[in-house]
């Protein structure tokens, strides 16, 4: 999977894309991820990047030319992208969904805004798919870039070692996560629920499908909609309203 990223804040995209999963998949060669300098993308001395917004107004907006530079240079050195993602607040919720429908084309740019927005011709030229990681402001779109690129890099075979852990994924399965325990059974005088202890393999699994719906019945029964549940669950879905 090939990921391009343009930026005026590349560092922030490399030491987010170094470590852990991501950044052991960068070192086995199944990611593909090039991080562009927006800068380098100009042709002035001071290498400026932003301009007086036309009409007034505060703040400050990015301008065109760097932006097409940029994304004329990747398509020429690395190819069409399938997707050009815009983070921006105005865009549609990202989601597991999204990122499924990304890692299926195998290659994505992202184009990282900062100041008050970008010049309205990037996005009718380039954008595909302009994209939202929730209802909050930032200060530029470096940090969502991150939060897509790894959802999205997850969902490539082999990235993460093993792939039951991706189809235990709680967004996968479309429910909350059951909770989890580890050595030792009793601390801070809190006992490990015994049935965890007990080497049932059929009751263990089935306290975990019945917390983890119980969760998400409390937390989050928007996802039930949506949610993959065999007979059983169903069954006991009816019996807990
Ligand atoms: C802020 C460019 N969905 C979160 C999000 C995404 C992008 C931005 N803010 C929030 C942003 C300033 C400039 C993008």
């Amino acid at each position: 999977m090939k990921f391009d990223i343009v930026t005026i804040f590349p560092r922030m995209i490399d030491a987010g894309l170094e470590e852990g999963v991501v950044g052991r998949a960068r070192e086995r060669g199944l990611l593909d991820i090039a991080v562009h300098n927006l800068r380098d993308f100009t042709t002035d001395r001071h290498h400026v990047v932003d301009d007086v917004p036309f009409g007034g107004g505060p703040g400050m907006v990015m301008k065109p030319e760097p932006l097409f530079a940029a994304m004329d240079a990747i398509v020429e050195r690395r190819g069409q992208p399938g997707a050009v993602l815009l983070l921006t607040p105005a865009g549609r919720p990202f989601s597991q969904r999204e990122a499924k429908r990304f890692a299926a084309l195998g290659h994505v740019a992202v184009l990282c805004g900062r100041y008050e927005g970008i010049d309205e011709r990037v996005r009718e030229r380039w954008a595909t798919d302009e994209v939202s990681i929730g209802d909050y402001v930032l200060s530029g779109g470096e940090l969502p870039a991150l939060v897509i690129i790894d959802a999205v890099a997850r969902l490539v075979p082999g990235v993460v070692g093993d792939d039951q852990s991706v189809e235990a994924d709680s967004f996968t399965r479309g429910l909350l996560d059951y909770p989890h325990y580890t050595r030792p059974a009793e601390f801070d005088g809190r006992k490990v629920p015994e049935v965890l202890l007990s080497g049932h393999h059929g009751e263990i699994r089935r306290w975990r499908r019945e917390t983890a719906l119980q969760r998400t019945v409390d937390r989050r029964p928007d996802l039930l909609d949506g949610a993959a549940l065999d007979a059983d669950e169903q069954e006991w879905l009816k019996r807990s309203k």
